[in-house]
This record gives structure tokens, C-alpha cells and sequence, in this order.
């Protein structure tokens, strides 16, 4: 491997820093003499992100994974169930050892029980770097050792949305990442009506890179212009300063309620766009039949709504009007809909967009999730990135990423998925690879009974995540840090040449080279690498990028140059509106790809699945989850503004933005006052599902009725009184693990219902970042 050249060359060019690309941002790193690493952001960068913070201290960090480790139980028992899973120690073998167990054990599963007993879907955001993807790693590898594996579909992100927006518009990409532009905003955009915010902390990330933080400068060009920002959030906090946005914050959950009285203002006052209904939807009678009461005798009015979202009457007849007034952008947050029946604030978000009749039309019209991320408000670059191949699956089982635990604890048993029938398969064996179910997933005691039924749980990380503490079998992979690669991402101009800016911490190894030496003692290395080592992969994806720049007549410079350069610009792609802009100048010559062709209000695909829980058209659906005397408070879970998910946690950025080293939960004075919660104090959040400790910040930002705890604290359980609680603030050790309906069957992990008190109980110091390591 190339290993020992980088790490010189890494030395050779201290001085100068060595260019590096993450999720959260281009920068020049440079090792110091005492492990820990200089970052520079990118200076073209106009709004760098503060989560770079946490590169400085983490390459040698205790919770860095040193060597191979097996938990002692299987090591002593073999592969079964087991209870000890997250309780256990850990021995450490040396790499040829494992990698014999390991393969030995894929051996053994496939032969058993064939490669459909192996679950490979892995979820998980890895590290930015086009050939050290950690899942189209294990992906690959799993398709040439086993012929396959159980798969899983859509995200965390988006588990309604990327299944729903199709039946109604186009794909999940085309309507959020190809749409309105931030520079359309900047220039014609009257009104941004943002259900569920803009917070820049949300778009500091891009999966893949981003070289420029654009949007705080965006916003505060819009402003100066003086477009109007309404930040419809239970956090004032979703909009940047210089957004100067109006903050109404309704019920947690409830915004399809206030989105539906909105119509039913655009409706009575005829202000709703009949012409575009007519010409470029289908189903608005259908709808507005629901709205004005014909179909359920219940009419939509403001006054409905208020006594469900909290917000009065005047405000949102108010808003309606004054969003037919303008150029008016409705957008939803990816947050809306990681909630029960998420489907309908999307879908409701859009119906309402198309009665003002502006979808198209630049800065305005409807961009579902602009703002959750840096991906969106761009132009998508259109060329060809470099991009391992992952090869053939031989299976077809496959979950919606979510229902893991339902699949792990239920094998055999049917649900129902965006109109088909499933049956969970029997899974023996997991191998995860660059994701931390014990961060994302939701009902953590639930998750580690689930995991507590397989034989074998393998995973590859570079640090002792909750999910490695789980695990039966821990590989040590080396951070992106510690590689070569390329950084590119779909809506970023610039390619990064990275750069290994350390040599790899202890024994860890890239997830490359950990599978290939499990496909050596597979006989399948031959398929798998073919023949290549990381440099001669590097070499070749670069080469797909640079022949279709030469064929486009741009400048196209070889590996070595790019290289040496340490990025190249993209020719900047041309701002077309995407297929929403073409399908507003002609619907019949460009229609969506939609059974109509068309918008869909109604929809019959839909309405024929029979769902109660995803009707045929957007609506107010009651919920199981709500406040009760019990469990009084929302709980928002939302992404933290110190770290990607739980990522780096142990970082400097995110340990900074820690009290008493536990995660900040921030509810409002009222709630505070109530509880006789004062700031700084720690608190104990709870609910039927379990607990979790945090520390309190009394924060008139936070509407009333709202506890925030954002994700990725490190799962840290410990029991008092029988009671599971996590000492650390992880708030998946509270939220419900149920799907957003049939249809989408996503996360709902956003929102959920607890109650807090003070916690005047023992105080454990914080163990997540200890190894379970006994030698
Ligand atoms: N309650 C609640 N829960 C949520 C959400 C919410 O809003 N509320 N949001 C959800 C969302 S949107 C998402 S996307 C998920 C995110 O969930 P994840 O994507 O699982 O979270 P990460 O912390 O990014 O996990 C990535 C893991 O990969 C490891 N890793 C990084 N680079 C490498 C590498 O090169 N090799 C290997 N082997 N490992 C590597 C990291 O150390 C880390 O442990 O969380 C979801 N969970
Ligand atoms: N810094 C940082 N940025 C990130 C990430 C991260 O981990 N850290 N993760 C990235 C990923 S993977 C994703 S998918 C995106 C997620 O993007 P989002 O899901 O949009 O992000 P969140 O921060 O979870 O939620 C945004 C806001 O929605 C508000 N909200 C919650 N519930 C409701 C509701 O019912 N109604 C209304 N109107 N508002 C509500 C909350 O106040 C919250 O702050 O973020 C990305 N950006
Ligand atoms: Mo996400």
C-alpha cells in the first residue's frame, strides 16, 4: 500500500499544510509535533464551519479504536444470542487472528444460511473521500465474498419524503437539490416561508465536501434587499441573525394544520392561483373538497387550526395573504417530516405552494428541505465523480433503513412499505462500516435488545462508538485523515486532491485494506481489488472526472497535476431552474414523471395503497405520541451545531459546547420555572422508553412546551434504581422507534413526549470515551 510514501510526503510539505476535504468543509491540515493537527479553512470559504474544531485533538484520542478487540463473551461462547452485548470487555488479538475469525465466520453464515442472513445495509455518513467510502467498501466487498446481503433503502434524513415526493412531483434529488438557488433567493424572492427554519449550524454539512459556506451571506443579501424570512420553528434559533426572520412557532408536529388553514385563507379569499391549479396540477378539487369540510365536515379555517397549533387565527389569515402578495418560497425541513406521519408536512407544504402558483418561478414555488443541508440551494455540478463500484446483489431482501430493530426482533414477520408487502429476513449476521446505529437509530434499550438476538455483530469504526461497545468483533479503521483520496460531491466545484496529513493512529488500517485481507482469505481478492492498490484506484476514478471534463473542452489535468494543485475548479454549471422551471414553461412538453404528468394534490396511487395513516391527499392525521399529564413536553431532537451527528464528539468544538461534560438540553423559562430547573443545573429527561441525564440551559430562544437536546452525545448507559440511563445527554435514549406511516415507513425520531425534572441523583463522571479494553 502507499502508506509509508504518504506519510513522508505528509512531512516533506509541513510547513505549507496539506489540502483535506470533510462533510463539513475544505481546509489545509498540518500535523504539530505533538500529535495534534493545525486547520486552516479553505480561504475561499466565506463562513467556514466551527465543527473543523474538532480535527485538532482527535487523531490520538484515548477513544481512538488502537488494535483488533473481541468481546470476551464470544470469544469464550462462539456466535449466538447474547444479553452481555454493551456490558461486556474486550480482548485484543493481533490483525491475523481476527481477520481469520472474521472470515471464517462469513463463511460459516453464508454457508448456513446464505448470504440473506447477512445485513450489510449499514447506514451511516462515514467520511468525506470518493474510494475510502466506507459503505461502498463494505458493500462491494460483501457482493464479492457473499454474493449479497440484506440492504436497506432511503435515510435517516428522509425516510418519508424520498418515497413520497415521487408519487407527487419527481424525485427527493430533483425537488431538493436541483430547485430554487440561493442566488435566486438573494435576487427575486419577496417571502421565504421556512417551516422548520434555515439554521446555519443544518447547511455547514454537505455529504461528500463543500468548499463554500454560502448561505448566512445569502440570507443577509435577501434581507438587505428586504425579502422577508418567517421562521416557523419551536427554536428561534433555526434562522441566523442576519436573516432578521419572524419567528412563529407552532406545536411541534401541527404545521400541516396551519399549512391547511393557510389554503383554506387562499381558497375563501380567492386568492389561491386556479389557472396554475388547473394547467399544472391534478386533484385540487379533491383537496380543497377537504379543506372547505365537504368531505369530513370539519372546514380548515384559521380558527380550526389555531386550537391545534397554538398559533391565532389572525397571524395565519395574515400570512396566507401576504404570501399571495409576492414571489413567496415555501420550504419544509428534513426535520418535519423525521416525525409521525411525516408524509403530510411535506406533502401539505407543496399543495399550499401550488395554490399560490409559483412553482418554477425563480426564488419561488416549493423546495422541499433548502437549508437542512449545503447540498441544496446549488446548481448540481452534472459530471460524472469518481465512484467505486459496489458490484452485483445477489439479494433481494431489503428494509427501510429504520426498521432495523423491528427487523432484528421480529424476523419472518410482514409490514407494509410504499404499497407492497414485506416480510423481515432472519438476520445471523451484521456488519456495519461507517455508520453508529447506537447514535442514530431511535429507542436505544429496544436497539440493544435487537442487537442483543444476532450471532455475530461486526463493526469497523475509527473510534469506540456506543455501536463498537455493542459489537462482538471490532476492526480499528483509520480517519480519512490518515488516507489518500478525493473529495467531490455532487454540488460542489471544486475536486480535492486529499491528503494523508498523519500516519494511522496505533494498528488501524483503512476499511480498503481490512477487506481485502478478508477477500485474500476468501479467494477473492482478484474481484475485489482488481489488481489494484489505493493509489492505482485513486488513479483510476480519478480518470472518469477528467475524460468527461476533456470531453465537455475543459480544462482537464492528468492525476499528477490535480495532484500537485491539490483541487481543480468545476466549470461552473448553468442555473436552468431544474425540471420544475422546464415543467412551468410547459407542462405538456416537459412533464413531471408522475402517473399524470402533473402535480399531484390527490393522489390515486396513493389513495389505492388504503393507508389511514398516508390517505390520498395531505391531511391532519391525530397522533399516537402526545403531551399527556405524564409526559407533558415536545421533545426536539434535533442535529447539534458542534459536530456532524456523533461524529468527533470527543472534539474540542464539541466537548466546548458541553456543560459539566453533558449534553445542553434547553427549555423555556416557563418550563423552567415550574420545574424549579435553573440554568446549569442537571436535569433528568424521561419517557416509557428510557432516560437520559443532560445539563440545563434556561433559554427564552426555546418556545414553551419544548425541551431541545440535540443528537449525537456517545450513548453512555449506566442503571440507578433499575432504571437505564444515559449519564451523557444521548436524546435516542428516550424517542420512539416507530415508522412515519406505511408509505414512508421513516424515522421519527425528531420529535417525542417526556418529562424533565431536576436530577438531584449520583453524578457519574462520563465513561462513553473510555475503550472497554481489558487486554
Ligand atoms: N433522535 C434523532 N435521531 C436521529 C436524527 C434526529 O433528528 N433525531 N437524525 C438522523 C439523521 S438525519 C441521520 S443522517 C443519522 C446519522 O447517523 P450516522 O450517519 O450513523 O451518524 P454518524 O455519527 O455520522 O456515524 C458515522 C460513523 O462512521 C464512523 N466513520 C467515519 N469515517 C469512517 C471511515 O472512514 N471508516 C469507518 N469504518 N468508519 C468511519 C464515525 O466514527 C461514526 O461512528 O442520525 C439520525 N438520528
Ligand atoms: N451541524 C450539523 N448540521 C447538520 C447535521 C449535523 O449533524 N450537524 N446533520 C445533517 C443531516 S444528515 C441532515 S439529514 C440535516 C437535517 O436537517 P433538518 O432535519 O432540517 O435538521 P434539524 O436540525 O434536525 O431540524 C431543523 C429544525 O426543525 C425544527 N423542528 C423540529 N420539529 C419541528 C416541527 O414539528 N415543526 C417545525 N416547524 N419545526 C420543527 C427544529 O427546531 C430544528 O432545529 O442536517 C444536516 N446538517
Ligand atoms: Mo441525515
Amino acid at each position: 500500500m502507499t502508506k509509508k510514501g504518504t506519510a513522508s510526503m505528509a512531512r516533506d510539505e509541513k510547513d505549507a499544510g496539506l489540502p483535506h476535504s470533510s462533510h463539513w468543509g475544505r481546509f489545509d491540515g498540518r500535523l504539530l509535533d505533538d500529535g495534534r493537527l493545525d486547520v486552516r479553512a479553505h480561504p475561499d470559504d466565506p463562513d467556514p464551519s466551527p465543527i473543523l474544531g474538532n480535527f485538532t485533538d482527535a487523531l490520538r484520542h484515548r477513544a481512538r479504536i488502537a488494535r483488533p478487540a473481541v468481546r470476551r463473551g464470544w470469544l469464550e461462547d462462539g456466535p449466538g444470542p447474547d444479553d452481555r452485548r454493551g456490558r461486556d470487555a474486550y480482548v485484543e488479538v493481533p490483525w491475523d487472528e481476527v481477520l481469520d475469525r472474521v472470515a471464517g465466520e462469513l463463511e460459516r453464515v453464508r454457508d448456513a444460511h446464505g448470504p440473506q442472513s447477512v445485513f450489510g445495509g449499514s447506514y451511516g455518513w462515514a467520511s468525506a473521500g470518493r474510494f475510502h467510502h466506507a459503505q461502498s467498501q463494505l458493500h462491494r466487498f460483501l457482493n464479492t465474498a457473499l454474493g449479497g446481503y440484506v440492504r436497506s433503502v432511503g435515510s435517516y434524513s428522509a425516510g418519508a419524503s424520498t418515497f413520497l415526493l415521487p408519487h407527487l412531483m419527481g424525485s427527493y434529488e430533483a425537488i431538493s437539490r436541483h430547485n430554487v438557488t440561493w442566488e435566486q433567493i438573494a435576487q427575486h424572492t419577496d417571502m421565504i416561508l421556512a417551516f422548520g427554519g434555515m439554521a446555519v449550524k443544518n447547511s455547514n454539512i454537505a455529504a461528500g465536501g463543500i468548499s463554500k459556506h454560502i448561505e448566512r451571506g445569502m440570507m443577509a443579501r435577501a434581507a438587505s434587499r428586504g425579502a422577508r424570512f418567517v421562521n416557523v420553528s419551536p427554536l428561534r434559533g433555526d434562522f441566523p441573525a442576519e436573516a432578521r426572520a419572524e419567528w412563529i412557532a407552532p406545536t411541534p408536529g401541527t404545521d400541516t394544520a396551519m399549512m391547511l388553514a393557510m389554503m383554506h385563507v387562499l381558497d375563501a379569499e380567492d386568492l389561491a392561483d386556479r389557472a396554475f391549479l388547473e394547467s399544472h396540477c391534478v386533484g385540487a378539487d379533491r383537496l380543497l373538497a377537504y379543506v372547505r369540510g365537504e368531505a369530513d365536515g370539519t372546514a380548515k379555517t384559521p380558527d380550526w387550526a389555531a386550537t391545534i397549533t397554538g398559533i391565532d387565527a389572525a397571524t395565519i389569515t395574515g400570512l396566507a395573504r401576504d404570501a399571495a402578495r409576492g414571489r413567496t418560497l415555501v420550504t419544509v425541513a428534513h426535520s418535519l417530516q423525521r416525525a409521525e406521519h411525516g408524509e403530510q408536512p411535506v406533502w401539505a407544504g407543496l399543495a399550499l405552494a401550488a395554490m399560490l402558483g409559483q412553482i418554477g418561478a425563480p426564488g419561488g414555488g416549493y423546495n422541499y428541505a433548502l437549508g437542512s443541508l449545503g447540498h441544496t440551494g446549488r446548481v448540481p455540478v452534472g459530471l460524472p465523480l469518481p465512484t467505486l463500484s459496489q458490484g452485483r446483489n445477489g439479494v433481494s431482501a431489503f428494509i427501510p433503513c429504520a426498521r432495523i430493530a423491528d427487523m432484528l426482533l421480529d424476523p419472518g414477520a410482514s409490514f407494509d412499505f410504499n404499497g407492497a408487502t414485506m416480510a423481515y429476513p432472519d438476520i445471523r449476521l451484521v456488519y456495519w462500516a461507517g455508520g453508529n446505529p447506537f447514535h442514530h437509530h431511535q429507542d436505544l434499550s429496544r436497539l440493544a435488545r435487537a442487537f442483543a438476538r444476532v450471532e455475530t455483530l461486526i463493526v469497523q469504526d475509527f473510534a469506540w462508538t456506543a455501536s463498537a461497545r455493542h459489537a462482538d468483533i471490532v476492526l480499528p479503521a483509520t480517519m480519512s485523515l490518515e488516507r489518500e483520496d478525493i473529495g467531490a460531491a455532487s454540488t460542489d466545484t471544486r475536486i480535492v486532491a486529499m491528503r494523508a496529513l498523519s500516519t494511522p493512529f496505533a494498528e488501524a488500517r483503512d476499511d480498503y485494506r481490512i477487506f481485502r485481507g478478508l477477500a485474500e482469505r476468501m479467494g477473492c481478492d482478484a474481484e475485489f481489488s482488481e489488481g489494484r492498490d489505493t493509489e492505482g484506484w485513486l488513479r483510476h476514478l480519478y480518470e472518469t472526472t477528467r475524460a468527461a471534463l476533456e470531453a465537455g473542452g475543459h480544462a482537464a489535468p492528468d492525476f499528477d497535476a490535480f495532484r500537485a494543485a491539490g483541487e481543480i475548479a468545476l466549470p461552473n454549471p448553468v442555473d436552468d431552474g431544474g425540471l420544475l422551471r422546464a415543467f412551468r414553461t410547459d407542462p405538456v412538453a416537459h412533464p413531471l414523471a408522475t402517473p399524470s404528468g402533473r402535480i399531484e394534490l390527490f393522489s390515486e396511487t396513493i389513495d389505492g395503497f388504503g393507508y389511514p395513516d398516508c390517505p390520498g391527499h395531505p391531511a391532519w392525521l391525530e397522533r399516537e405520541e402526545v403531551p399527556s399529564a405524564e409526559y407533558p413536553l415536545w421533545l426536539v431532537s434535533n442535529q447539534p451545531a458542534s459536530r456532524l451527528h456523533s461524529q468527533l464528539d470527543y472534539g474540542a468544538a464539541s466537548q466546548a459546547a458541553k456543560r459539566q461534560g453533558r449534553e445542553v438540553a434547553s427549555l423555556n423559562p416557563a418550563d423552567a420555572r415550574n420545574r424549579n430547573i435553573s440554568d446549569g443545573e442537571l436535569l433528568r429527561i424521561r419517557s416509557p422508553r428510557g432516560a437520559c441525564l443532560a445539563a440545563a440551559k434556561v433559554d427564552d430562544a426555546v418556545a414553551a412546551g419544548v425541551v431541545n437536546l440535540p443528537t449525537g452525545a456517545w450513548y453512555d448507559p449506566i442503571e440507578i434504581d433499575g432504571q437505564r440511563i444515559c449519564r451523557h445527554g444521548n436524546p435516542n435514549a428516550v424517542t420512539r422507534d416507530a415508522g412515519t406511516s406505511r408509505l414512508g415507513q421513516g424515522s421519527t425520531g425528531q420529535l417525542c413526549c417526556v418529562e424533565v425534572e431536576r436530577w438531584d441523583g449520583p453524578i457519574d463522571d462520563i465513561r462513553a470515551f473510555d475503550p472497554p479494553v481489558t487486554g
